[in-house]
């Protein structure tokens, strides 16, 4: 057959598929109205959010229909009445101070918050590419005589590439908030590729292994076990309140996500309450104290359906 010949066969054959599918549309006429959990979009079951309250502030409240109110914290720069504001958002590679203020509605510095977690506020920066976490807790000036009451100050330590920094408090007497806002570091860059899931980390002489699965809209559990030079660690010092601090990013968008930590021994395990609101890869990253000294042991895991 020639090349013509065979391409008027592959027509012909696509417009009896066609009509077959005409025909059958016909046939069967539209639906009408379905209900919710009838609908499907590519083949896959569609569970609206008022079929399923996704815990996606991960406060333990119901939120009832998801609206924008209940998407994750840390994807606006203003959300809840309160703005992050940073002096700058762009800056030199090295170690820099980031100044910024939390401002109310009325566009006044916010200077009065409630402890979480041992600090009135955490800071979390992260390179959008997943590399050079911080967390890290700023002082805040909160002198009210003083011009600069509200202002937080902390230093980072920048390499060139665009971050994301996320402030999470609670002002006072309110609910808890988390916001986010880029910087911009100057300077020629190396990304790094995308991280492949990993249930081992190594930190100095430190490997942490994960263990447990995150599936999405449901609560997980999670064990994270420290060894020292392959020996359990089982005398973990209190940090944040807990024997570990898990922070937990989403890929794509850096959703920053709430983790509570479980009671329980100092190590080797320290255990995770989870909850991811969608599939997907996520970046967790433990912050424990071991000697004096806080370490990060960095994580990527693939959430399930
Ligand atoms: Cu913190």
């Amino acid at each position: 057959m020639t090349t013509a010949a065979r391409l008027g066969v592959f027509v012909a054959g696509l417009l009896v598929v066609f009509a077959a599918a005409v025909g059958i549309g016909r046939a069967t006429g539209p639906v009408g109205p379905i209900g919710p959990a009838e609908q499907t979009e590519g083949g896959r079951e569609v569970l609206h959010a008022s079929d399923k309250h996704a815990d996606v502030a991960g406060d333990g409240h119901d939120h009832g229909p998801e609206a924008a109110t209940d998407l994750p914290g840390g994807l606006a720069t203003s959300q809840g009445g309160y703005t992050l504001v940073p002096d700058h958002t762009t800056y030199r590679p090295g170690t820099r101070e980031l100044a910024f203020r939390v401002e109310d509605a009325d566009g006044a510095a916010v200077t009065d918050y409630d402890v979480e977690h041992d600090e009135l506020l955490h800071l979390v920066a992260v390179r959008r590419d997943f590399t050079g976490f911080q967390h890290v807790h700023p002082e805040l000036d909160a002198a009210p005589e003083d011009e600069d009451a509200g202002t937080w100050r902390v230093p980072l330590d920048l390499t060139p590439g665009s971050w994301r920094v996320f402030a999470d408090f609670v002002p006072h007497d309110g609910d808890p908030v988390v916001l986010g806002v880029d910087l911009s570091v100057a300077g020629p860059t190396d990304l790094a590729p995308r991280a492949e899931p990993t249930r081992t980390a190594v930190v100095g002489d430190y490997e942490v292994t994960l263990d447990g699965d995150l599936t999405a809209g449901q609560h997980s559990m999670l064990s994270l076990t420290i060894n020292r030079d392959g020996v359990p660690v089982t005398d973990l010092e209190p940090y944040l309140g807990a024997y570990g601090h898990l922070v937990a990013l989403r890929e794509g968008d850096l959703a920053y996500l709430h983790v509570h930590p479980e009671d329980g021994e100092p190590g080797p395990s320290v255990a995770f309450d989870a909850e991811v609101p969608s599939a997907g890869r996520y970046h967790l990253y433990l912050d424990f104290r071991h000697d004096g000294v806080v370490r990060t042991a960095g994580f990527t895991v693939e959430a399930d359906r």
